[in-house]
């Protein structure tokens, strides 16, 4: 057997394996949801052909010629009973890109497609693009916005990391072909983490966003904001308002962002965002939840205190450490909740609930007390009602 022959076999045989190894829920936990035994995809579940040149005359050590740095941060949709993922895949070169990967039960046997998806250009191409949310609008189209990352113009000479993060557009019928529609106007020079709600609100399409001063830092900007666009082709929004701000000594204190499209139950609409704090070992980003009106989604109506998903063991480790991301959560026809979330920007995990559960959870939840007082307060009357019961 050549050195090609080998390490080809031993690398597809490892390869299979690891895309049919089961995925069980892991006993115990708070009750709110079930995290998983493994990830469901990570840099090793790209395809072999993605990334090693096949010919064993061009390439007689099997070696590897264009890398898999990490897959991470998907956005999610359900469709005909199968699970879809579009995760942001980054290559050794840095550069993110999206490919969809599939799953008859939402939690392992998660498979890529054959190739990535080559999304379509504006006429200012992106240089990188990432984190995009799947959401299927009552207009028929399922619409994918990510974050489109550019130089920024105005950097002074030398600085080489300033960036203007915009929100670009794209839709499709069946995930495989898709149109590129014009990014999203707003009066922000940054905006990142922009979600279409799923419905018309006033015969509009209506956003949540997220705007900043720099590309990093909210500035006096920050918090989640919401606003309205006549268009979707050449969507704008002329006045965006806060609905959802960052404060002082909370998990998103630094900034926070819409996780995916929010999810319609009979109570209000159930939203999973991230919050982001300062440590002294850099930004901390978690997950939490609360619920909007049905009537208005843009006003908050239960906001449970703290996070709800924040890293634990080999998620706290990675390219940036310490994160929990989602910007995909599905919902299937029994009212079981997929939230796809993502750790340390590496890797793809899981963790299901239901609608049922995590209503309970948004509902009976306390608010952030503000206060270390007020939150022992919260606690006494807690354990005063279990009094008569433990
Ligand atoms: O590195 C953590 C995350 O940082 C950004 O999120 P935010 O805009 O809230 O700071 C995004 O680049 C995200 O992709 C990344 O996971």
């Amino acid at each position: 057997m050549t050195v090609f022959e080998q390490r080809k076999a031993y690398l597809t045989k490892q390869y299979e394996e690891l895309i049919s190894r089961p995925n069980a829920p892991l006993e115990g936990g708070n009750g709110i949801f079930e995290r998983y035994q493994h990830p469901i995809l990570t840099a090793a579940h790209a395809p072999l052909h993605w990334q090693y040149d096949y010919n064993p005359s061009t390439n007689p050590y099997f070696m590897e010629r264009l890398g898999i740095n990490c897959v991470f941060n998907p956005g999610a949709i359900y469709l005909n009973g199968k699970y879809y993922v579009v995760a942001r895949v980054e290559g050794n070169d840095r550069k993110s890109f999206f490919a969809i990967a599939e799953s008859d039960n939402g939690v392992d046997h998660f498979r890529f497609w054959d190739a990535p998806l080559l999304l379509p250009e504006t006429d200012e191409p992106d240089i990188n693009v990432y984190d995009m949310r799947l959401v299927q609008h009552e207009d028929g189209w399922i619409y994918g916005l990510f974050c489109t990352e550019r130089k920024d113009p105005d950097a002074a000479p030398g600085d080489l990391s300033s960036a203007i993060a915009q929100c670009g557009i794209a839709r499709t019928k069946d995930l495989k072909s898709w149109e590129r529609l014009a990014d999203l106007k707003t009066r922000s020079n940054q905006q990142r983490n922009v979600v279409l709600h799923p419905e018309f609100v006033d015969g509009k399409y209506a956003f949540y966003t997220r705007p900043q001063d720099g590309f990093i830092d909210t500035g006096s900007g920050g918090g989640i904001g919401w606003g309205l666009s006549d268009s979707i082709e050449q969507a704008k929004i002329d006045e965006e308002i806060i609905m959802d701000e960052r404060y002082y000594h909370t998990i998103k204190e630094v900034k926070n962002g819409q996780g995916p499209a929010p999810i319609k139950t009979d109570k209000g609409w159930l939203h999973i965002a991230h919050g982001v704090r300062n440590t002294a070992a850099g930004l901390r980003y978690v997950v939490y939840l609360f619920v909007t009106s049905l009537e208005d989604p843009s006003k908050v109506i239960y906001a449970p205190g703290g996070h709800l998903i924040a890293p634990q063991g080999e998620e706290r480790v990675g390219d940036v450490s310490n994160v929990i991301f989602c910007n995909g959560a599905v919902v299937n026809e029994d009212g079981k909740v997929f939230i796809y979330y993502a750790s340390s920007d590496t890797r793809c995990h899981v963790a299901t609930s239901s609608v049922e559960r995590l209503l309970d959870y948004a509902v009976n939840t306390p608010p952030d007390g503000m206060r270390s007082y007020a939150c022992v307060q919260q606690r006494l009357a807690l354990i005063e009602r279990n009094a008569s019961f433990v």
